[in-house]
């Protein structure tokens, strides 16, 4: 205990230098790196905006499989944002990641268009649409259709693609800010506050925002604050998946690098440890620790790029299951407005090591009183029912995941069973 306390001090003492990305650091960020471009071949279902962005925005690249992804993405996200469309769902998040993406590879964004119906409209035409819609949400109900996370992710990739974003559209994210909005389930949504920090201060940049000048510099005074205040003793700011975000925000709201160090070297730690196996995960952090933001997005050139990143063929690990076994308690809570509110306990024994997903497939095959469905996302199998019972984003439930009394920083199929334990599977509002 105590030598790890010296460790870290040791280890805080020597990363001292503002934001040192020198000597072994950029091995740890050329592996990340080709953590990431390896991603794109196991990568099960549609390909992912959001890493095909934080490649762009690297220090080095592997140009032809960076090009192969990028086709990738115009076709096959690109039909599946159309299908959305066509059925008028609110897919704001991921038109915006969509054009970050585009744009990261220089790509026209003026060619790319969808056809809703016999409509056809360019890619910014519709997420200015989609933008409106979320708008007019929050002026009905205070809250847009998506999240104020998706909704700051429009107006930053608006902004980066240089369309000037409507006063009222960036003056709604304002007003969440000064209000305190962003939430995460029940607790404050950091990486929320970081997103909207990088969407303003862009918009600030673009000095289009002129009527309420004082009022977008109070929103982005603030975030920061929001964000040193989530500060921990570690250098995390928020959790380890909050941080890369809030330091990209930081860098973009010209914080001292120096204000940055101690996140970064966290960060650096969590790397190590292999913290960051989710690619989504690693193309939120990357950014960051090369010191860069999405804000890099609106400048970026394409013209000398380092094309040196190669992928070592991998060794096969074959990953045989664990010989230790252990016993965990499953307790779901339906809810209580529309169901009975009852509570139900489970028992399965898994290898330890186990993702929670796989401890949820065996409880399954074994329990007939048992079921669950997942829908993908982003990050991965997102937990959607539970014994028949869904928790659905448009009644403002899901099902919150918990390990004793301390909710889950992982989804089902990262978070690994090391230990006995209860999880608790509560269908929650927020
Ligand atoms: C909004 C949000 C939510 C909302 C989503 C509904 C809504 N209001 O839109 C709610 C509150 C339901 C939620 C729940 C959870 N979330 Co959440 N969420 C986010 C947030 C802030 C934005 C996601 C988003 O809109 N992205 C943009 C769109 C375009 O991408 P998308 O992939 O299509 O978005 C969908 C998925 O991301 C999904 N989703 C949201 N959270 C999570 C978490 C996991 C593990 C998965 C697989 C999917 C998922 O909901 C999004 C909207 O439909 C992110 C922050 C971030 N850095 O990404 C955290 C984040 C993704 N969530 C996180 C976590 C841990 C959770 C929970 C596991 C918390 C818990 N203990 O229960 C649960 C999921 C449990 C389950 N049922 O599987 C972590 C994931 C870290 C990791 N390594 O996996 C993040 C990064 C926040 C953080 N810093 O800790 N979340
Ligand atoms: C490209 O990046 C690699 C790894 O960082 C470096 O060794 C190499 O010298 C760089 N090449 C050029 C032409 O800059």
């Amino acid at each position: 205990m105590y030598s790890l306390v010296i460790i870290t001090g040791l280890l805080a003492f020597a990363s001292s230098k503002p934001c040192g990305t020198a000597g072994s650091n950029s091995e740890l960020l050329l592996s990340l790196n080709k953590d990431l471009l390896r991603s794109l071949e196991s990568q099960k279902g549609l390909p992912n905006p959001s890493v095909h962005l934080a490649l762009r925005l690297s220090d080095n690249h592997n140009l032809a499989k960076e090009g192969e992804h990028l086709n990738k993405l115009k076709s096959h996200l690109h039909n599946d944002i159309q299908n959305s469309l066509a059925n008028s769902q609110s897919v704001v998040g991921q038109l915006a990641l969509y054009t970050l993406a585009l744009k990261s590879s220089c790509y026209d964004l003026n060619t790319i268009t969808f056809t809703v119906g016999d409509k056809r409209e360019t890619l910014l035409t519709h997420l200015k649409n989609q933008m409106e819609q979320e708008k007019q949400h929050i002026a009905f109900s205070h809250r847009p259709l998506t999240n104020y996370y998706q909704y700051s992710l429009g107006v930053l990739a608006l902004c980066v693609s240089g369309v000037r974003v409507n006063n009222h559209v960036s003056n709604k994210l304002i007003k969440a800010v000064e209000h305190e909005h962003f939430k995460h389930g029940d607790s404050e949504s950091i990486d929320t506050y970081a997103m909207a920090g990088m969407a303003l201060q862009c918009v600030k940049e673009s000095g289009s925002h002129v009527q309420n000048a004082v009022q977008l510099d109070t929103a982005l005074t603030k975030i920061k604050q929001k964000l040193f205040a989530g500060q921990k003793q570690d250098g995390h700011i928020g959790n380890e998946f909050s941080t890369g975000l809030a330091v990209q925000a930081l860098l973009a709201m010209g914080s001292q690098v120096a204000e940055c160090a101690a996140s970064m070297e966290a960060m650096r730690t969590d790397a190590r440890s292999n913290t960051y196996h989710n690619p989504m995960a690693i193309s939120q952090v990357l950014p960051a620790l090369q010191q860069k933001s999405y804000l890099a997005v609106k400048s970026k050139e394409c013209l000398v790029e380092n094309d040196s990143l190669m992928l070592e063929p991998m060794d096969t690990v074959v990953d045989l299951p664990s010989e230790t076994e252990v016993a965990v308690t499953v307790t779901v809570t339906v809810d209580v407005v529309t169901s009975s509110g009852a509570t139900a306990s489970y028992s399965v024994i898994v290898p330890k090591g186990s993702s929670l997903l796989k401890a949820l497939n065996v409880l399954k095959e074994n329990d007939p009183d048992f079921m669950f469905e997942t829908e993908t996302s982003l990050w991965g199998p997102f937990l959607s029912v539970v014994n028949g019972e869904q928790a659905r984003q448009s009644d403002r439930r899901y099902w919150h995941l918990s390990s004793g009394h301390t909710g889950l920083t992982e989804g089902i199929s990262d978070y690994k069973i090391e230990a006995a334990q209860t999880i608790t599977i509560k269908n929650t509002s927020y």
